[in-house]
């Protein structure tokens, strides 16, 4: 029986994961009058006192940043102290937690003042108030801290666990938090010696080029900092959920190693379109940007061969016939299905991501609408659906409370699934004629008193919109389930039980050496970066290009002075 998580970092646990699941009330809104706006069926610059591309940075910087590092950090705490049966510093949790929520109110003020509308990926020359910048430092900062809480706790273990292999969960979660600490280190330089200042007014311009090319040095890694941790939910418990083991050790040690090496030097592949960077550098980009993906097409067959064993452990038969038993539907394994929904809309948000990669094709999609179909098939699929599932598994796991309406809870995931296949329909289709993202389409090509009207964007906009509302619909569902579950009584039978993320087994243990030890790793992927970025970051130094004046998003004129 494993220990239960030590009751201090019980309560930091709860708070880093219902904080951002409030917030996401507010980020989650935003996102159904995304649709509307770009289907016209809001014409106006702004909504119940938020404007359009304010909206859309709440929409981002909630969804995309606070409650997913959130996430990654409380799960981490949860595993690496259950697995490694050692508390892991609690005055460290708490520190960090108090840094995340400090950082992240400062940036959610901001936005909110309308002093920050800078969208999720805040790249100049758009320019927020310094208290933004701070804010996300601050966060950032927060978020560094849980890795060196971990690592004196795994020392420790390894000491007196000699020749034991390191649970695989906590891998997964180191592979997280190091490719966090990799890519972080060049925003961090962004924010705190370029974009500060510049907001302060110290430096008087801002070089476009350097600052959009650190933040995508982080920006592409920061979607696997994104995805690995449901990757070791993938690999640690759906196995389990779905009857079954897990297919292959090797596959899951293997995967969380490409991910440490590869995550990081590819940040090119979103800067095909600018200038001042060789195509030779961002060809390189493309092929290490198709090599990732193999990690994720490893898991793919092995999460796929875990739920066969599981299958037909319950009695599946045949080629095919096995799938019938997979407990897609099951309301006492309601987590299951969060789990099964990502992974079927990964196989979407996956190979659309190789159509982005490759460096011709990315023209014809680059900025238009097909970009945003892509990654709520991606963070907006796997990741959203398995933070949904696993946080109210924690949250109601650590209160010992049942999950209320189990149906319900089941309902959620196919509901998303399906809004999310209408909205990216409708932006694929669209993006592929053109339609741009991160635009308010009311005003103009969806407005027929507009000379730009485009009366052949009404179909894909408004499928957009239907899936959109769908996505809202089972947002609030799931918001539902978890308020009724919070205030229902802790149950009896659960308040006897030491509460313990379950954990699958192996089927083939193999025993890989050069996987039991993560130096080798982490040296291959900081010489990669060095030899990914250090021409193209030495050519923008040596270009020497004139400091861009600050703009706002709806205005094509600078709201400042060029330098
Ligand atoms: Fe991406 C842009 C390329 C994965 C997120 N991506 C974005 C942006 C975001 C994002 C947010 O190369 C927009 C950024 C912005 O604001 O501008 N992406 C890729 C590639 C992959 C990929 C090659 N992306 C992700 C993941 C994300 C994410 C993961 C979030 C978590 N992406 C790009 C490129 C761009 C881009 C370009 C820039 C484009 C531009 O022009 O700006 C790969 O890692 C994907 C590999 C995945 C697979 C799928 C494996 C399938 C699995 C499921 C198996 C299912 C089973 C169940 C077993 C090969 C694991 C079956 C059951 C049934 C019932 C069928």
């Amino acid at each position: 029986m494993k220990t239960e998580l030590q009751a201090p970092l019980q309560k930091i646990v709860l708070i880093e994961l219902l904080v951002p699941l409030a917030l996401l009330l507010f980020g989650a809104y935003h996102g159904v009058l995304q649709v509307l706006y770009r289907a016209g069926v809001i014409r106006a610059t702004s909504f119940a006192g938020i404007e359009y591309y304010q909206g859309l940075t709440l929409h981002g910087v909630i969804n995309a940043i606070v409650l997913t590092t959130f996430f990654a950090v409380a799960l981490g705490q949860v595993l690496v102290s259950q697995e490694l049966e050692s508390p892991i510093s609690v005055l460290g949790s708490a520190l960090s937690a108090v840094l995340m929520l400090l950082g992240a109110v400062m940036a959610a003020a901001m936005i909110f003042l309308g002093k920050a509308t800078v969208l999720y990926t805040f790249y100049p020359p758009l320019k927020a108030h310094p208290i933004f910048y701070a804010g996300l430092a601050i966060f950032v900062v927060g978020s560094w801290i849980p890795l060196y809480t971990f690592i004196p706790v795994y020392l420790r273990w390894r000491k007196n666990n000699p020749g034991k292999k390191t649970p695989m969960a906590v891998v997964g979660m180191f592979a997280t938090f190091i490719v966090w600490q990799l890519c972080t280190l060049p925003v961090a330089y962004e924010v705190l010696v370029m974009l500060l200042p510049w907001s302060l007014g110290w430096t008087a311009g801002i070089n476009v080029v350097l600052s959009r090319t650190l933040f995508w040095f982080f920006g592409h890694a920061l979607v696997y900092f994104w995805l690995l941790p449901i990757y070791v939910l993938y690999y640690t418990m759906l196995p389990r959920l779905a009857g079954g083991k897990l297919f292959s050790d090797f596959a899951g040690r293997f995967s969380f190693m490409m991910f440490i090496v590869l995550s990081t030097p590819l940040g090119l592949h979103h800067q095909f379109a600018d200038p001042g960077i060789s195509s030779a550098w961002k060809g390189m980009q493309m092929v290490l940007t198709l090599m990732v993906a193999i990690p994720s097409m490893l898991t793919a067959f092995t999460v796929a061969a875990s739920m066969e064993l599981g299958a037909r452990a319950r009695g599946g038969t045949g080629l095919f016939g096995w799938w019938k038993k997979v407990p897609c539907f099951c309301t006492d394994n309601w987590l299951f299905s969060y789990l099964f929904c990502g992974l079927a809309i990964f196989l979407f948000g996956g190979v659309t991501g190789l159509i982005n990669a490759s460096y011709s094709m990315n023209n014809v999609i680059h900025n238009t609408a097909w970009l945003p179909a892509h990654f709520h098939l991606t963070v907006g699929g796997p990741v959203f659906l398995g933070i949904l599932g696993m946080s109210l598994f924690l949250i109601t796991g650590i209160l010992k409370k049942p999950v209320v309406a189990p149906k319900l809870a089941v309902a959620v995931p196919y509901m998303w699934m399906l809004g999310t296949f209408t909205f990216s329909t409708g932006l694929f289709l669209g993006g592929l004629r053109g339609e741009p993202r991160r635009t308010n389409l009311g005003l103009t090509y969806l407005n027929p008193a507009s000379p730009a009207y485009r009366p052949d964007w009404w179909i894909s906009t408004h499928i957009g919109a239907v899936g959109g509302c769908i996505m809202g619909l089972a947002i609030l569902t799931y918001f539902i389930v978890l308020i009724r579950s919070l205030a229902g009584a802790p149950a009896a039978a659960l308040e006897r039980e030491a509460f313990a993320v379950p954990l699958s087994e192996t089927y083939h243990d193999e025993n890989v050496p050069a996987l039991r030890n993560f130096t080798p790793w982490i040296t291959a992927a900081v010489l990669l970066i060095v030899v990914a970025y250090a021409v193209p970051i030495s050519d923008i130094v040596k270009g020497n290009y004139k400091g861009a004046p600050g703009y706002a998003p709806d205005n094509p004129v600078a709201i400042e002075k060029a330098p």
